[in-house]
């Protein structure tokens, strides 16, 4: 098994476990991690996924090399899809995601990081996009995620100089939300999800992380219009009386 999935109460711990090709993609990397993630999804009590590598030296080192070598239009298609369906699907579901990015994040592994909501990474943690230097593209959704992130002239900058930048960058540039000790990663992902997901409407988490994702693909007026509704929709779902009935009587929120 290439992917290791490991249950807690009501989020999981998915882990690329290909340590000897620094974690890289290849296809059964992807349908392994699209499985888990159906998994999560289709059990009602998962709200959030914590995806790193194993090992000390990297998250994932990208699409597996030698796996690209010699494909036809049709066959870099495909590939590019198996990428993009995976992506999709872990930024598309209800799964609130955090990247504990462990090491070396390149190519389509940083890519993997860009379709979680948030990137915590370890001090030795090392990012790019070094495909052009391949004579590629970033093809697993880089060109669209990085930008949205860290802006265009700093993704540019990225994709087109393939330079790897080391963690403080990162941290600057606004690519990752935190950075820690290598041993002190994982508890901090953890710490952060249990935060997230303790005394907080479900559904209001749902729909606040739908209205961000979805927005940036919408003129602001319409994503705005669409906030109006989504927020008159809460009070007919019930969270809302809980949690501010809660408030007012000076308790903790069980939703
Ligand atoms: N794929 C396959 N194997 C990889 C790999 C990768 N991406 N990265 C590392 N490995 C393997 C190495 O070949 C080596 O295997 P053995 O020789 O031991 O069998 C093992 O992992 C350890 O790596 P190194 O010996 O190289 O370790 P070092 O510490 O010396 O260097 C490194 C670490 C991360 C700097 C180096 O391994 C490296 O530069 N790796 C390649 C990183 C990279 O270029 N990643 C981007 C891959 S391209 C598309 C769809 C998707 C994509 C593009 C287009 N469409 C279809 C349009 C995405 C592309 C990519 O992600």
């Amino acid at each position: 098994m290439y992917v290791e999935l490991e249950k807690k109460e009501n989020y999981a711990i998915l882990t690329l476990n290909r340590e000897k090709a620094l974690n890289a993609l290849n296809s059964e990397v992807l349908s392994e991690i699209r499985e888990a993630i159906r998994e999560l999804i289709s059990d009602t009590k998962m709200r959030g996924v914590i995806i790193t590598g194993k090992g000390e030296k990297a998250f994932c080192a990208g699409a597996d090399i030698t796996e690209m070598k010699g494909l036809n239009f049709d066959q870099a298609e495909e590939f590019a899809r198996k990428g993009h369906k995976t992506m999709n699907m872990i930024a598309g579901s209800d799964l609130i995601s955090i990247a504990a990015i462990n090491g070396y994040a390149l190519g389509g592994g940083l890519e993997l990081a860009l379709a979680c909501d948030i990137r915590i990474a370890s001090k030795n943690a090392k990012f790019g996009l070094p495909e052009t230097g391949l004579g590629l593209i970033p093809g697993f959704g880089g060109t669209q995620r990085l930008p949205r992130i860290v802006g265009r002239g700093i993704a540019l900058e990225i994709i087109l100089t393939g330079d790897h930048i080391d963690s403080e960058r990162a941290l600057k540039i606004g690519l990752v939300n935190h950075v820690v000790e290598l041993q002190e990663l994982l508890p901090k992902a953890e710490e952060m999800m249990q935060k997230m997901l303790k005394y907080k409407g479900v559904e209001a988490q749902k729909v606040a992380r739908w209205l961000v994702h979805s927005g940036s693909e919408l003129p602001l007026t319409a994503s705005l219009e669409r906030e109006v509704n989504a927020f008159a929709e809460m009070f007919e779902k019930g969270e809302p009386e809980k949690g501010i009935t809660a408030f007012l009587n000076k308790q903790k929120p069980e939703f």
